[in-house]
């Protein structure tokens, strides 16, 4: 049993409390808040784990949607335009994947929980992050992931279905607390119905929670609601009067039901087409600024009633997979919120609604919630001010804690 304080507690609530100057005490799971003296003298026997006197505890950060197997890249692919962006993943990838070896990912995952990032969702197109994120899942860092599956092409279905089920049936038989495997269905564009419904027939059989790519750019907007575009012109070289496979509202048809993350949404309009019950957003603000070409209107995300957080996306469209370094991108991009507002909304969005999205008993310090949390160090500042000036300033966590272990970074 051990108990711990700091100056400011940041609970991560509905109501994003602030407590001062209190503690805690855990094993696993968080049992019990009150004043530090008082706490020390019930529990006697209790480990006591010092801070520095202006330290902040906030439970560890969730980042729902990464793309580890592109680690390497940095310069290679092309931002600015989707397409543009697309045709160098597809000259690049086999190259970009071959240079994120298993060393590479997992220092970027540790580079992730110095960050304060207790649970990732990682997109995995390949299987080659597999090892990695596995060896990660027992050193203090939870994986949901998400096996990805795309094809368009009709002639090699069973093909697709043979690679997805050698992956997806090998990180089922690596279950576990601290590594969930998922699906990723890619996207609209990408993934042919006969795939969306075979990977969904799994979700469902499974109980498996779902990623999915909508909406995301100037160019699936126009090809998935008009048949228009760039899409259009690109897939004519390869087949003649391309169609889309579905309209938009009919591909959200088929996760009704499940539990799932639709990144991006920047063209989405009719939220009502998700369900509040089993779909959130996930809004990744730097990815949009490179491959978009459109702002995500957060505020009319959030008004909606769905469960909106943020994610960094990969290193394929991001330089950063840090949610600190992607919170303060979303405190610029943002303008017309109050600033100090859309800071505790920020941290909510990297905290409690990630968990509630991803089905954890974390992202809250609560009573009997996983005692995942970190302890960051922060210059003096008034309490008020304290979500802002922990977004602007905080880069490393001071210690950090996932199911009440501490993990040594
Ligand atoms: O989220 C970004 C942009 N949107 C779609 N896909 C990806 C992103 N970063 C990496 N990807 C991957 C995706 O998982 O790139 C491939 C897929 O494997 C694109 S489809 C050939
Ligand atoms: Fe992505």
């Amino acid at each position: 049993m051990y108990i711990i304080g700091a100056k400011y507690l940041f609970l991560c609530d509905e109501n994003f409390t602030i407590l001062e100057n209190q503690a805690f005490v855990f094993e696993d799971k968080i049992l019990e808040f009150g004043e530090l003296e008082h706490l020390l003298k019930k529990y006697p026997k209790a480990q006591w784990i010092k801070t520095d006197q202006n330290s902040i505890i906030l439970p560890a950060f969730i980042n729902p949607h990464t793309h580890l197997e592109f680690s390497a890249n940095s310069t290679t692919l092309h931002f600015g335009e989707f397409l543009t962006w697309l045709k160098s993943v597809i000259k690049s990838r086999s190259f970009l994947s071959a240079k994120a070896k298993e060393e590479l990912i997992f220092e970027n995952i540790r580079k992730m929980q110095k960050s304060g990032v207790g649970t990732i969702g990682e997109i995995s197109s390949f299987g080659s992050d597999f090892n990695a994120c596995l060896k990660a899942s027992e050193k203090g860092i939870r994986v949901v992931y998400f096996n990805e599956i795309l094809g368009t092409n009709e002639d090699q279905i069973e093909e697709k279905k043979v690679e997805f089920l050698k992956r997806f049936e090998n990180s089922l038989k690596h279950k576990s607390e601290f590594f969930i495997p998922a699906i990723s269905v890619h996207s609209a564009y990408s993934t042919h119905p006969k795939l969306a419904h075979f990977a969904l027939d799994l979700a469902r059989k499974y109980d498996l929670l779902v990623s999915t790519h909508f909406l995301e750019s100037r160019a699936e907007n126009n090809w998935l609601r008009k048949a228009q575009g760039g899409f259009k012109k690109w897939l004519e070289n390869f087949i003649a009067n391309p169609k889309p496979f579905y309209a938009p509202k009919d591909y959200v048809k088929l996760f009704e039901n499940v539990k799932t993350l639709f990144t991006h949404c920047v063209y989405l309009k009719e939220y009502e087409w998700l369900d509040k019950t089993y779909h959130s957003i996930t809004h990744c603000a730097f990815s949009n600024r490179l491959l978009s070409q459109k702002r995500f209107d957060l505020k009319k995300a959030l008004k909606s009633g769905l469960n909106v957080h943020l994610g960094t996306d990969g290193l394929s469209s991001n330089i950063s997979l840090s949610l600190l370094d992607e919170m303060r991108a979303n405190l610029l991009i943002h303008q017309g919120e109050d600033l100090l507002k859309l800071a505790s909304k920020l941290l909510q969005m990297a905290t409690l609604y990630p968990s509630k999205a991803l089905n954890l008993n974390a992202g809250e310090l609560k009573i009997g919630k996983n005692a995942d949390f970190s302890v960051f160090n922060l210059g003096e500042c008034e309490k008020k001010q304290a979500p802002l000036q922990f977004i602007l300033n905080a880069k490393e966590v001071e210690k950090f804690f996932i199911k009440g272990r501490e993990c040594n970074l």
